[in-house]
């Protein structure tokens, strides 16, 4: 049911403003009229959000909980109005009041509370499970500072803080009743009573955990979910004892040790940190979390015996293991169950999806920091790892395997195995990468255990990333796919098929794209000052910045096409605008690299008039959510170019592909399925295979020898030596490719040995463009063949796969 009309949204804003601001709406900013808008519709959810747990708990439904240690929300603002079916009327109140819709949704700060993959692909299913009736909640950390702000200073990236909460918090509502105890060091006291040994913490420091809880809406459904962000305070806030005994300086450290669990995001998507706040932030929000999840079942069901049957707790990557142990402990500690029984229930539990192979990104923790930060933890964790250890032993008599398999080893505590050992599930996010998994990186457990192991590829939410960012193209889908049914069924996309021979059709595909360049040609121009020619081919790479992902073979091949325009200025065409987009960690130095390397080139080809009207590169500042909703309906060609095998699944790669781009892609992650549904004549694959790649490696790959070879790659990889008008050389980059650097073998991720046929594919690409009709065909089969990677169908393979609740 629709919550208001124009009208009555018009009359409850003003009363809002009134009430909050003591303003009428011609005194009101644009800033307060944005927080009045997210405080009418937090209230609507409010509503709802009670009667969905009411519903829930009437009905005793089995529940989701989703921690995660990201959640990239970007906006709310339009995504809740556009699910409670307000949006039209938003904008015409909003219009009535005199503001301008547009501009009260730009004041929106992104709560970008994620890197960026698996961030985004967590606010992603939050969204799905709430429009498919299922009873879910998110939990993870109310950071102050999101994902750093980043600016290109003289062609460096630069990093500025995130305040994203001074306007983000209009969405939070503290309920402090709701607080929990976290305990961190300590000692371990032993007793035996009644017969049984039993465990005290002594003389941990605690820090209370507030959660802040956002409410999630689903779209065609008055269902609304919650996301519990959890904040922590110190337990006695400045203790006035301390005052009046001078030691206040004490109270305030406690005050800051505590608060400083949440003061930032970890910017790191590749490596693992292992640092002590990062493990104190994952603790903190685990326990909080399991602690009020169980408190919760207990007051419902008076006993732990059914919380299997009640509970999934669904883990998106290592980062919230600890709530293995944590429910043991709470089982075992806070309600006297034996091992066994708590093991069964935990294990039966929890189901942990894994995002990547990178090796150095799999979490291990110092045993010692283990020991001394969570005492009781450490002590499950071994007990856990010693049975993990035995079952192994007897199951493989190797000890190669019980080294690979073990859980604590070499003082190390290794989180992929406790999840192994732990869940009851384990997914990977793409056919490739859950293959992976089974055949090499878990290899012998999934031999162990092989119904264990699951796929589910990932998939986006198709309302916010087709419907609502790009209207013209929903419009055109209403009207040739059965109006709105493809919103609630993505499926339906597939009647656009039909339309292949339809020149009026495909006339009006490529008039809608035309639009969207030139709405993002203005936006450019607007934020960044420069000027993008709509006639060019929109050739897009935005993603983190990693060496695997390859933005320094679009780099090359950029390179290359320069340097063939020197040799001859008629060489291209078709114009053709590279643009990039890329965050990188603060500590990858040659991430940071690769984006001063970008923004030279950027500086070249501007500056020469060789390639005006023909080739330009830009470095789009800060790529964050908000950025991706204005760049992909503009998009005509998707770069998904990563080492075949690195990339676990992508998510970038569906946006694009559902907003008309063609792909120049590698047979990585999720495009390989992407490739099952459009053929090899919908999209432009290059390169070697993961298998290809493995044996490659396996041979002895020498870059050299290609660079010696091919006469057009060793021109472009001594251009990094030579430089650019900037006086900026990459000597470092050219080592590291032809012989290896700080540990790293020469051209680790091959993209000398795929330059050639990343060449190739893109001349296809370029020369499939000149051809407008063939291009928006294929353009409009890959919307029409995009459905299966919505959001939606993920969040069902889980619920009937792995969760076992039921939706709609
Ligand atoms: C410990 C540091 C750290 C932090 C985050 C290591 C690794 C991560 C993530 C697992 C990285 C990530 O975002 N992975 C991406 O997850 C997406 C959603 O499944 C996939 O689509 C991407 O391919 C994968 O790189």
């Amino acid at each position: 049911m629709r919550p208001f009309t124009t009208e009555t949204l018009e009359k409850t804003l003003t009363e809002k403003l009134m009430l909050n601001f003591s303003k009428t709406p011609d005194e009101a900013t644009d800033q307060e009229m944005m927080k009045a808008c997210a405080l009418v519709l937090r209230d609507v959810m409010a509503i709802r959000g009670v009667e969905t747990r009411k519903k829930t708990n009437r009905e005793q439904r089995k529940r989701v909980h989703y921690l995660s240690m990201e959640f990239l929300m970007g906006r709310s603002l339009m995504k809740n109005a556009y699910n409670l079916d307000v949006l039209p009327q938003l904008k015409e109140a909003l219009s009535n009041l005199g503001f301008k819709a547009g501009d009260i949704f730009e004041m929106e700060p992104d709560a970008a509370l994620g890197n960026g993959g698996l961030g985004r692909l967590a606010a992603c299913y939050l969204d799905s499970m709430a429009t498919l009736d299922i009873p879910a909640t998110g939990y993870s950390i109310c950071y102050d500072l999101g994902l750093f702000k980043q600016k290109i200073v003289e062609g460096e990236q630069v990093e500025l803080p995130d305040h994203w909460k001074d306007l983000g918090m209009s969405w939070l509502v503290p309920k402090p009743e709701e607080a929990q105890e976290v305990r961190f060091g300590g000692t371990l006291r032993e007793f035996w009573d009644n017969g049984r040994l039993h465990t005290v913490n002594e003389n941990a420091t605690t820090v209370l955990a507030v959660p802040c809880d956002m409410k999630i809406p689903g779209f065609g459904t008055d269902h609304v979910n919650t996301l519990r962000l959890w904040e922590p305070r110190a337990t006695s806030p400045m203790d006035m004892s301390l005052f009046s005994r001078g030691e206040y300086l004490k109270a305030a450290e406690e005050e800051a040790m505590a608060e400083s669990i949440s003061k930032v995001l970890y910017p790191d998507d590749s490596h693992e940190e292992g640092k002590s706040l990062r493990l104190k932030q994952q603790y903190f929000f685990v326990s909080a979390t399991m602690q009020s999840i169980t408190t919760k079942h207990m007051a419902m069901y008076g006993t732990m015996k059914n919380f299997h049957e009640k509970n999934v707790i669904q883990i998106n990557d290592t980062h919230p293991a600890l709530v293995i142990p944590e429910l043991m402990r709470i089982l075992i500690d806070d309600t006297g169950m034996n091992w066994d029984d708590a093991w069964a229930i935990t294990t039966q539990s929890v189901a942990y999806t894994n995002h990547t192979v990178l090796a150095e990104a799999l979490e291990r923790w110092p045993q010692k920091l283990m020991e001394q930060r969570l005492p009781r933890i450490w002590q499950i964790i071994k007990e856990i790892s010693a049975r993990w250890q035995k079952k192994v032993d007897e199951y493989y008599h190797d000890p190669g395997k019980t080294q690979y398999m073990a859980i604590v080893w070499d003082g190390q505590v290794r989180m992929a195995n406790l999840c192994l050992a732990g869940s009851m599930a384990v997914n990977g996010v793409s056919a490739l990468h859950t293959d992976i998994l089974r055949n090499d990186v878990f290899r012998d457990a999934c031999q162990m255990e092989p119904w264990k192991f699951k796929n589910v590829t990932n998939g986006i939410d198709h309302r916010r990333w087709l419907s609502e960012i790009n209207p013209g193209l929903d419009s055109l889908i209403r009207d040739l796919a059965g109006g709105d049914e493809y919103l609630s069924d993505a499926m339906a996309l597939q009647k656009l098929d039909s339309y292949a021979g339809d020149k009026s059709v495909l006339d009006r595909l490529g008039e809608i794209k035309r639009q969207n360049k030139e709405a993002f040609a203005l936006h450019a121009k607007k934020t960044r000052g420069v000027i993008l020619d709509p006639n060019s081919i929109f050739d897009v790479q935005v993603k983190r910045l990693h060496e695997y992902k390859r933005q320094l073979l679009n780099v090359l091949h950029i390179i290359a096409l320069y340097q063939r325009l020197q040799d001859d200025p008629n060489a291209i065409t078709q114009p053709h605008t590279f643009l990039f987009g890329a965050k990188a960690a603060p500590g990858y130095v040659v991430a940071k690299r690769i984006i001063r390397l970008i923004n030279s080139l950027e500086d070249q080809i501007a500056h020469d008039p060789i390639c005006k009207d023909k080739l330009q590169v830009v470095f789009l500042e800060n790529y964050r959510v908000s950025l991706a909703e204005v760049l992909m309906p503009a998009s005509e060609v998707s770069q998904q170019i990563s080492t075949a095998g690195k990339e676990a699944s992508g998510t970038g790669n569906m946006k694009f592909m559902m907003n008309g781009a063609l792909t120049v892609g590698t047979l990585d992650g999720a495009n390989v399925e992407m490739n099952q549904v459009l053929g090899e004549e919908n999209m432009f694959l290059f390169g070697l295979h993961a298998d290809e790649v493995q044996q490659l490696k396996r041979e002895g790959y020498v870059p050299q020898r290609l660079y010696t070879q091919n006469e057009t790659l060793r021109r472009c990889v001594d251009a990094l030596r030579t430089g650019f008008r900037d006086g900026v050389t990459y000597e470092d980059l050219y080592q590291r490719l032809l012989f290896g650097s700080g540990g790293s073998a020469a051209d680790e991720y091959l993209l000398l040995a795929d330059f050639a046929s990343y060449c190739q594919a893109e001349q296809d690409m370029a020369a499939a463009y000149m051809d407008r009709e063939r291009w928006n065909r294929m353009s409009l089969h890959n919307i029409a063949r995009s459905g299966i990677f919505a959001a939606d169908r993920s969040v069902k393979e889980y619920a009937d796969n792995i969760w076992h609740v039921s939706h709609r």
